[in-house]
């Protein structure tokens, strides 16, 4: 098994019920594992057209798929979610991103690993950091990489919102 970081977003529909059926579908895949599951974070849309505000969580797990076989299955759960590509960063029902894969690297177009831009990201970090307060992106902790962007637009769901992840 492997270890992986999945970063979940929502802005079209019931958003948060997107994210919990992400992790649900996730979960009973074969060869997945759901470990842990950030809170539910509401985020200022950053890049696009003008948009909702979105919701975003990320996930650890623990995965016997090569990445390829990932993101397809990635790609086919956010299908399930009627999820539409139209706008570049436009809205969308369901986004699911692989952010890292221990020990893998890539950087195809259609699987770039680490995720490129997660290290810019508040809406990705500071989730992450609630599930993994030891990770590290390109070498440096992610504690450190909050610290550098603007990460006022990321707030936590109040009251507090958390995926239910189900062995
Ligand atoms: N692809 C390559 N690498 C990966 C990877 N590591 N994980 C390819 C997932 N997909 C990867 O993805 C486009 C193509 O990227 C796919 O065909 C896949 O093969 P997409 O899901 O159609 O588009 P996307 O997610 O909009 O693309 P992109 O450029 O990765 O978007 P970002 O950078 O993730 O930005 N603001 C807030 N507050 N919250 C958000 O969640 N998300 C975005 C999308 C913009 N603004 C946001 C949020
Ligand atoms: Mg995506």
């Amino acid at each position: 098994m492997t270890r992986a970081v999945i970063a979940l977003g929502a802005n079209l529909g019931d958003a948060r019920a997107a994210l919990q059926g992400a992790v649900d579908a996730l979960s009973k895949t074969q060869g997945i594992d759901v470990l842990a599951a950030s809170p539910v974070y509401e985020t200022e849309p950053v890049g696009g057209p003008e948009q909702p505000v979105y919701v975003n969580a990320v996930i650890l797990i623990d995965t016997s798929l090569d990445p390829d076989d990932l993101l397809t299955r990635a790609n086919a759960i956010e299908a399930e979610w009627q999820r539409t590509r139209e706008v570049h960063w436009g809205p969308r029902t369901l986004d699911i991103d692989i952010i890292e894969i221990e020990g893998f690297i890539s950087d195809s177009e259609r699987l770039t690993i680490p995720h490129p831009r997660a290290h810019e990201r508040g809406f990705v970090l500071v989730p992450w950091l609630t599930v993994d307060p030891k990770a590290e992106l390109h070498g440096a902790p992610v504690a450190e990489l909050i610290q550098r962007v603007d990460a006022s637009g990321v707030r936590m769901l109040q009251p507090r919102v958390e995926l239910k992840v189900s062995q």
